[in-house]
C-alpha cells in the first residue's frame, strides 16, 4: 500500500535556475517518498521516446531542444495516488495560467519553461512506462521510510 509511483523531473529551466531543491521539498513536503533520482543529460533519442505523444505538435521540435539543452533531475516519487498527487502540486501546463500554491504557479511564467515534468494521471500506465524508460529496476530503491507511519492514517 501506498506505493503507486510516478515518474518526475525537474526539466533544465529548474536546474539552471537552482530550484531542484525547492521542487524535492515540496514533493517531500506533501508526505511523497523518493525512490530514485538521478542527474543526467536528455538525448536526442530519449527526448524522442519521452514526448513522442507530442511528436505530430507544431511545439515538438522546440520540446525537444529545450529538453535537451541542458541536465536535468530525473526522479521516481511514492505514496498513495502518487501520479496524481504530484500533478496537483504540479498546477497547470502553461505556468502563466497555473494556480498560486502549485510549483509552476509559484516558480514559473511561462508556457515551454515550466520547471517541472510529471507522469499524466489521465494516460494509463504513463508513470510505469516513463519510470521504465528513464531508470533500470535496481536504480529504485525499496525502503522503510519512519515518517511513512504518521504521513498517512
Ligand atoms: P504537461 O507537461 O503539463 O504534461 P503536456 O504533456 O501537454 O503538458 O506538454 C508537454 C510539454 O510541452 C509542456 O510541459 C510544455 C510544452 N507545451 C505544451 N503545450 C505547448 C504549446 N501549446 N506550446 C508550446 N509548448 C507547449
Ligand atoms: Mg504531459
Amino acid at each position: 500500500e501506498h506505493d503507486e509511483r510516478t515518474f518526475v523531473m525537474a526539466k533544465p529551466d529548474a536546474v539552471q535556475r537552482g530550484l531542484i531543491g525547492e521542487i524535492v521539498s515540496r514533493l517531500e513536503g506533501k508526505g511523497l517518498k523518493l525512490v530514485a533520482g538521478k542527474f543526467m543529460r536528455i538525448d536526442e533519442e530519449l527526448a524522442h521516446e519521452h514526448y513522442g505523444e507530442h511528436e505530430d505538435k507544431p511545439f515538438f521540435d522546440g520540446l525537444v531542444e529545450f529538453i535537451t539543452s541542458g541536465p536535468v533531475f530525473a526522479m521516481v516519487w511514492e505514496g498513495d495516488d502518487a501520479t496524481r498527487q504530484v500533478r496537483r502540486l504540479m498546477g497547470a501546463t502553461d505556468a502563466r495560467e497555473a494556480a498560486p500554491g502549485t510549483i509552476r504557479g509559484d516558480l514559473g511564467n511561462d508556457l515551454g519553461h515550466n520547471l517541472i515534468h510529471g507522469s499524466d494521471h489521465e494516460d494509463e500506465g504513463a508513470n510505469e512506462r516513463e519510470i521504465d524508460l528513464f531508470f533500470d529496476d535496481e536504480e529504485l530503491l525499496d525502503w522503510d521510510r519512519d515518517a511513512s507511519t504518521w504521513v498517512y492514517e
